[in-house]
């Protein structure tokens, strides 16, 4: 029988399965999240509605497939501490929805959240067991083509938007970053140290920002500034 897996966290520990119900719950709850708000993009985006669907539907297969790995673990994700992190993202993105800011919902819901979560599953893949790891492997590639979306639409327009793109990276970075601030202590019971999550997340973003036209330079400016203010 084998016990203990070399590198891996002991998934059986009470520990491990006290913190992975929150961050279960948290990765359920974004997955849930961003389904809806691919829908509510659908909306927004008549010419690529059927391609928002789509993507929309695939959310909602991750947050299914992340349910699953909860149950396989016997463990109950707790949705609660994710909701009160997850809401101040999805006010935001009401709010540009609102003052039709169509660029403030493709950058929280595209880049925003996508980054963060290719970052996430990214540091916890070489410590998922054995069940999470190849359902995180293909969640993975899903969001890259989500990323993908929302830089292809930006790209073109960079000119236009980057004031607005700006701005809404301002208001909801500090939000991401502050997430990965309370989910801490979760977050090393289950193998992701969460110093590397914050690194390897601003460097996604930097590339992101970089592939939709910003220069280097003002990238670098803007998450380095960004990052120092929340993490102070
Ligand atoms: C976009 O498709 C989904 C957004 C999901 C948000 C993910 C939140 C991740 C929090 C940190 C979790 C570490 C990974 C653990 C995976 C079970
Ligand atoms: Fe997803
Ligand atoms: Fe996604």
């Amino acid at each position: 029988m084998i016990t203990a897996i070399p590198n891996k966290p002991n998934f059986a520990s009470p520990a491990y399965r006290n913190a992975y119900s929150r961050i279960n719950g948290m990765v359920i709850v974004g997955e849930g999240l961003a389904d809806r708000h691919f829908r509510r993009l659908a909306a927004l985006l008549p010419e690529d509605r059927d391609e928002l669907l789509r993507l929309g539907a695939m959310e909602a297969r991750h947050a299914a497939d992340f349910v699953g790995c909860g149950r396989n673990l016997g463990v109950r994700p707790d949705s609660g501490l994710a909701r009160r992190l997850l809401t101040p993202l999805h006010n935001q993105f009401v709010a540009a929805e609102r003052r039709g800011d169509l660029v403030s919902c493709l950058v929280i819901q595209c880049l925003l959240i996508e980054c963060f979560a290719v970052a996430a599953y990214r540091l916890y893949l070489p410590v998922a067991d054995p069940y999470a790891e190849p359902i995180t492997a293909a969640v993975m590639a899903d969001e890259a083509e989500h990323l993908n979306y929302g830089e292809a639409w930006l790209r073109p327009r960079d000119a236009e938007v980057a004031p607005a793109v700006e701005a809404c990276v301002e208001q909801a970075l500090p939000v991401a970053l502050g997430m990965v601030q309370t989910l801490r202590n979760d977050l090393r019971v289950i193998g992701i140290d969460p110093a590397e999550l914050i690194a390897e997340f601003v460097v996604g973003f930097q590339a992101s920002l970089e592939a939709i036209g910003w220069p280097e330079s003002k990238a670098r400016r803007l998450l380095t500034r960004l990052s120092a203010k929340a993490l102070a």
